[in-house]
């Protein structure tokens, strides 16, 4: 006889007495969970004890609002929006979970009364550094806006074991230290081992005739791996919708090989076992730069083979047939690391559930929509067949299939322009043949788009102009946001509070509403506020670099800001030079007039980049001379702040006076630390590349600091033929800093240190730093001059901030409901 497990027909009752949110039933829940789940009364509690009992109660509360909002969507059957992305850089978890729950007022009024401040106990969250920078970033910024704006939500990616890795400075070198983010628990996330599942690896494939005598092909694999999902809620902001963030982790399939272990070999037994979990060990530490490993190969199509069967998993769970599968799912791959789905996809559909290749193939490209991030052709993604071929041997044949077909749709199209359909293949030819990521996407997807309105006219004009020609109406532009409420309401807490008095909350929800604050323009009080509110952010900065640089900062100079990923194309080193000229102006005049300034710098480099690494050295070797020189008399300090990550730029942006974003034109797609700054109402110097364009549109232009070539004059000046040794030789200036470095001036006793950094500009300089130096000088003399004058720059910095509506990721996330994945928001009621 069996026996049937009975749902009890008992209703949870949510916000009872156990997860009530008033002052006094958190303050008991929090100190239950110290004692129930950290074994700790309040005498022996550490920090960290007291960050996980507050973090256990918060999630009490978010799991109600999660559970409904599951069911909810199951209930309704709802259209799922599917974010694939190989990274998340969501940043601390409490505060923001606080904060969207609309409890952190009672949790900082409750910890007072036990003698603790909140922000101290928020301090103690390893952040999880699952990206390696805006990619990363723009991914969590996302998830927050569609949880916000009430639409069904899954976001995939990889539970790095190893995040990105920690940065430390010893003798002005950047040292790399893994990033042992779970060493001490995470209580953000839920494992689910129930829903595991299995993901295959190398062998051969065998084709066969079915019993209705059609050809078939069978993958016969080598070796397979488990995946197992952590769920992380992503709450909505004031909202009773939780999303769901799910991140896969390997497991071996056997715990380890019973026949060696017998046999006495227990090493090599676990040895496999070991190989299985290096799947997803680490995260590589490349931004914009693409290193054929075969690792990361197999994270790429591990994390997306185990979400496609996740999705095809739960739809199965109430559908009969594939008819509503494109009306149920969309999936948006976020760059090209998620592609290979397109290829799994069709072997699902192909080969697991036998459906007809048109069909398969339609269903593939109707549910599948592409975003690009880069115009670098050194961060496009091409995988050498044969390493390829060995690790997914079904996919490569998948791909090939596709490519044919589609070739001879081109030719349909284009006849026999050979060196177009060339350009189009999924395969680059050559001695070593190559799988091209980015045709493949453009191929598999129904809607490709960039980042930023001028990346994606040059995506259209020229890295994907062929798709372009082909399919123009599967181009759009979607410009990147931002989410205010970590980079406004949780970063900057006391503009937060001047919006929030004059304004009401609704601007957390709808940026654009802060135009009104125009209104207030003149009003003295308001502008007074808006001084002392970035004074005290500045003072804060300069404590935090005190402490952590041991360099003392004028509160009251002008915090002139880069921080990023070091990266040539970024230019860290044009802002340098303008630090070493200003240094050389004063040591030639030390009477000079001139603005105080504290140049800040934060950001990491790749490990395996030497030139950003010798940036990152020469930034601190400057730095050594100058703050230390009697002749600058502390009037230019230079400072390096170490591990820039989502913790440390929520310190930085709310001080900031100057935002650098100075790329060479053409090369960064979008940026949204420009938008980061700007919000903070830091101003910009720029160059109009990416969002930047935007930004000054928004803004207006005569409150952006513009200087700098153009893209087509990049392109043009290139075309013509670019002589960095011309600028070398006719402006003086640059000369005498070129020269200062290259004579050891700022590494005694290794005059030749710095050698590779002013080769690479005399010989080549491909990132135009000497063409675009003069005019980079003379608009930083107009920031000079505008800040001397400070009732002109707080209303350029009050214009900035209230003018970044558009900037919101809300407002993108509009977009891509609207335009791309036909969606929109679903109501979640509690108690329903
Ligand atoms: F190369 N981005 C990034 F396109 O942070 F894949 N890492 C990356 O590897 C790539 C792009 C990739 C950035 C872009 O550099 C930046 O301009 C953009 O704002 C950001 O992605 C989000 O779109």
């Amino acid at each position: 006889k069996k026996h049937v497990l009975r749902t009890p027909q008992v209703r949870v009752q949510v916000e009872d007495d156990r997860t009530g949110m008033d002052t006094e039933t958190l303050k008991r829940a929090f100190l239950d969970n110290l004692y129930y789940i950290q074994a700790k009364d309040l005498q022996n509690a550490t920090p960290y004890d007291l960050y996980m009992a507050l973090s256990w109660t918060v999630r009490d509360r978010l799991l109600q609002r999660w559970i409904h909002t599951q069911e909810t969507y199951l209930k309704q059957d709802v259209r799922s929006v599917c974010y694939f992305s190989a990274e998340y850089l969501p940043g601390r978890q409490l505060g923001n979970a606080l904060v969207n729950v609309g409890l952190y007022e009672p949790a900082r009024t409750f910890l007072r009364e036990l003698g603790f401040e909140l922000v101290d106990l928020m301090e103690q969250e390893n952040e999880p550094g699952l990206g390696n920078g805006g990619l990363g970033r723009l991914a969590a910024c996302f998830m927050d806006s569609l949880a916000t704006l009430g639409v069904p939500a899954i976001g995939y990616g990889i539970r790095y074991e190893f995040g990105i890795f920690a940065q430390t400075i010893q003798g002005g070198w950047q040292f790399e230290q893994p990033d042992r983010w779970l060493r001490y628990g995470n209580p953000w996330e839920i494992p689910r081992p129930e829903y595991l599942v299995e993901v295959k690896f190398g062998g051969h494939t065998e084709a066969y005739t079915d019993p209705q005598g059609r050809y078939r092909v069978s993958w016969v694999h080598e070796r397979s791996v488990l995946g197992t999902p952590y769920d992380t809620p992503v709450p909505g902001y004031r909202t009773n919708t939780v999303n769901t963030l799910r991140l896969w982790s390997a497991r071996a399939t056997e715990d380890f090989d019973f026949q060696v272990f017998n046999s006495g070999d227990f090493a090599r037994a676990v040895a496999g076992k070991t190989y299985s979990e290096n799947i997803t060990k680490v995260l590589y530490p490349n931004d914009n730069t693409y290193q054929g490993k075969e690792l990361r190969l197999e994270q790429q199509y591990f994390f997306v083979s185990c979400s496609l069967q996740d999705i095809l998993r739960r739809y199965w769970d109430h559908h009969v047939d594939l008819d509503s599968f494109t009306d149920k799912v969309t999936i948006q791959i976020n760059d090209t690391h998620p592609a290979i789905g397109i290829a799994e996809l069709m072997r699902l559909l192909v080969d697991e559930y036998l459906i007809e290749w048109d069909r398969a193939w339609q269903i593939t490209q109707k549910v599948f929509a592409y975003t690009n991030h880069t115009l670098l052709s050194e961060a496009l993604e091409r995988w050498p067949v044969s390493l390829f071929g060995r690790l997914l041997p079904r996919h490569l044949e998948i791909i090939y299939e596709i490519n044919e077909r589609f070739l001879h749709l081109a030719r349909s199209r284009f006849g026999n322009d050979e060196a177009r359909i060339a350009r189009l293949s999924l395969i680059q030819e050559g001695s070593e043949k190559y799988v091209r990521m980015a045709n493949l996407a453009c191929v598999g997807s129904h809607a490709i788009n960039g980042v930023a309105k001028l990346h994606t006219e040059l995506l259209e004009q020229d890295v994907l102009a062929d798709f372009y020609a082909l399919t123009p109406e599967k181009f759009s532009n979607k410009t990147n946001g931002v989410t205010p409420r970590r980079f406004v309401l949780l970063s900057n807490p006391k503009l937060a509070l001047l919006y929030t008095e004059r304004l009401g909350q609704e601007w957390i929800r709808d940026l654009a509403l802060l135009r009104k604050l125009e209104d207030h323009l003149h009003d003295a009080d308001f502008r007074a506020s808006w001084k002392q509110i970035k004074a005290d952010n500045k003072h804060d900065l300069a404590e935090y670099i005190l402490h952590f640089n041991g360099i003392e900062v004028a509160p009251d100079s002008l915090f002139d800001i880069q921080v990023k990923r070091v990266h040539e194309y970024k230019r860290q080193l044009l802002m340098l030079l303008y630090v070493i000229t200003l240094y050389h102006r004063l040591k030639q005049n030390p009477a000079m007039a001139l603005q105080p300034r504290t140049f800040i710098f934060a950001g990491k480099a790749a490990p395996g980049y030497t030139m950003a690494k010798l940036i990152i050295k020469c930034i601190h070797s400057v730095a050594a001379i100058i703050n230390a020189d009697p002749d600058v008399g502390g009037r230019l300090k230079v400072v390096f702040l170490a591990n820039f990550n989502v913790s440390l730029a929520q310190r930085i942006y709310p001080a900031a006076d100057l935002s650098e974003q100075i790329s060479t034109a053409g090369k960064e797609a979008s940026g949204t630390g420009n938008m980061k700054f700007a919000m903070g109402g830091a101003l910009t110097i720029g160059t109009l590349d990416g969002a930047n364009i935007e930004i000054r549109e928004q803004v207006g232009p005569e409150n952006f600091f513009l200087f700098g070539l153009t893209a087509q004059q990049v392109y043009a000046l290139k075309a013509r033929g670019y002589h960095p040794n011309d600028y070398y030789q006719t402006n003086t200036e640059l000369r005498s800093v070129i020269d200062l470095v290259a004579s050891g001036h700022f590494s005694p006793g290794r005059p030749d240190l710095f050698r590779p950094l002013v080769d690479a500009l005399m010989a080549r300089d491909e990132y135009l730093l000497f063409a675009d130096y003069q005019v980079y000088l003379d608009c930083q003399q107009q920031v000079d001059a505008a800040f001397a004058d400070s009732e002109r720059w707080t209303t350029m910095s009050i214009l900035n901030a209230v003018r970044m509506g558009y900037f919101s990721s809300d407002r993108s996330m509009g977009e891509y409901c609207r335009d791309i994945w036909k969606t929109g928001p679903v109501a979640v009621e509690l108690n329903g």
